[in-house]
């Protein structure tokens, strides 16, 4: 047995045993009280599920078993000449609950490596779809054309017992987060028709591998995706990604087809997708007003006409968050920290700047502030990567790590079938008419 298997299975062991004695001592306690609009407003704030691997406060944003982003930074392992975390330090984390020591990166490293494969009928389905298929749809098609491979469903098929299930799920989420940076990398260039082709190092982690299979060589390009895909990997469970790939998984369903599922969340641009919508929003912004250094009159009279138009301001507003998000916040350190001047990062200041006082007094939203992907696209481009119809994917890569170690989590607890119960406006306007 490996040793991140090793020591999972110890804590997850230790983990059922606590929740049978919380169980059967306070199962009967009230946790929450749902108001009639939460049925109809997208069960915001509603304690109904178990997520193990980080949860958000509204005011303080994430935190990853107890640490939050600033704290994550400092604290998990880095590689020499680069003071950003390794992601797969943090999932070590989330699977453990235990901070790794450099050694254990670096084993994860390698296992990753060794792990990682892209079949060759999986690049063909991708360099075979229509040219306008948005990478997010080859991005989830690819890891469901690699669902043959998972031991969970080959297992399951056979026979496996219920205190095995967990073991094969892991391998699933191992082999799935070792092979996606490949998977992604592909499609940006099949898509984009860069006409490169670019085998991994061996030398490389995780993240700067796939900065390296996507073509770029920067030291400060490789601090960045090692943030990035720290940053954006988990988000509690009552996200749209998160939720979709834990209710899938609560089925049975392998890790290949929960992750799929949870992707088609992410592509939303109520969700992850809004990491595009936001350059997207800019670049017309610099189109409309001919030029690429907007005063922060021009700029408020743009988000005051995109308001006008009924438009979303994107990377504004958060379901949960009522705060700048810290993730928003990291980028933006980064970015003062590494990039000497860019247009692009000053326009997304100044949005931080004049927005949040807009959507105050505009009335609505709860949270004016910015969210993740209000910085992640303006640092993408200054490095290169201006196809920001792919900055979901990249999302994606990170955001597996999270959903997929709650999965394994959750097979190792034995979590039941999700089956909420719903009700229709006829049982609500019976339910009000006893209760005039
Ligand atoms: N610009 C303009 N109006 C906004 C807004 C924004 N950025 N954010 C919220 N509102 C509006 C809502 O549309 C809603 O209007 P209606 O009552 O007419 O429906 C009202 O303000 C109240 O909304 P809320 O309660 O503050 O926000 P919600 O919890 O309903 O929605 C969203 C949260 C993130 C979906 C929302 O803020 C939004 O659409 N933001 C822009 C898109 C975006 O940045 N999404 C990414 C979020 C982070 C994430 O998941 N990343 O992956």
């Amino acid at each position: 047995m490996d040793q991140l298997k090793h020591i999972f299975k110890e804590k997850a062991a230790a983990r059922a045993e606590e929740i049978k004695n919380i169980l059967g001592s306070h199962g009967d306690s009230i946790v929450d009280q749902v108001k009639l609009s939460q049925l109809y407003s997208g069960m915001r704030g509603l304690k109904s599920m178990i997520y193990e691997t980080s949860e958000l406060d509204p005011v303080e944003g994430i935190r990853f078993r107890g640490y939050s982003i600033p704290e994550l930074r400092e604290k998990l392992p880095k590689t020499e000449g680069c003071d950003e975390p390794l992601p797969e330090g943090l999932f070590w984390l989330m699977l453990t609950g235990e901070i790794p020591l450099n050694e254990n990166v670096a084993w994860l490293t390698k296992e990753w490596q060794k792990r990682a494969k892209l079949p060759d009928y999986t690049k063909n389905m991708i360099d075979n779809m229509p040219g306008d298929t948005h990478p997010m749809t080859l991005f989830s098609m690819g890891i469901m054309s690699m669902q043959n491979e998972s031991i969970f469903a080959s297992k399951y098929a056979k026979g496996m017992k219920k205190q095995d299930y967990w073991e094969s799920t892991y391998e699933d989420s191992m082999n799935l987060i070792a092979s996606l940076p490949h998977l992604a990398a592909y499609i940006y260039h099949s898509k984009y028709k860069t006409g490169l082709s670019i085998k991994p190092d061996p030398k490389l982690d995780w993240a700067a591998n796939y900065a390296h299979m996507l073509g770029k060589e920067e030291k400060s390009f490789q601090g960045l995706m090692r943030l990035y895909l720290t940053i954006h990997s988990d988000h509690e469970g009552g996200n749209a990604s998160a939720h979709t790939t834990h209710l899938v998984n609560s089925t049975l369903s392998d890790s290949y087809n929960s992750l799929a599922a949870g992707m088609n969340a992410l592509a939303g641009p109520l969700h992850g997708l809004a990491n595009q919508e936001v350059i997207k929003w800019i670049f017309e912004m610099i189109q409309d007003l001919g030029t690429e250094t907007p005063s922060d009159t021009q700029i408020e009279d743009y988000i005051k006409k995109t308001l006008a138009n009924g438009r979303v301001i994107p990377g504004y507003g958060h379901a949960v968050l009522r705060r700048p998000d810290p993730r928003f916040i990291a980028q933006k350190r980064f970015a003062e920290k590494h990039i000497n001047k860019s247009n692009l990062i000053d326009i997304v200041w100044k949005v931080f700047e004049n927005a949040p006082h807009i959507l105050m007094t505009e009335g609505k939203v709860k949270n004016p502030w910015p969210n993740v992907d209000a910085h992640s696209g303006a640092l993408l481009v200054h490095y290169g990567l201006k196809e920001y119809d792919y900055y979901t994917v990249m999302f994606g890569v990170s955001r597996a790590l999270g959903v997929l170690a709650m999965a394994i989590w959750s097979r190792a607890l034995g979590f039941p079938l999700e089956r909420p119960k719903s009700v229709t406006t006829e049982w609500v306007r019976n339910f009000t008419s006893k209760n005039v």
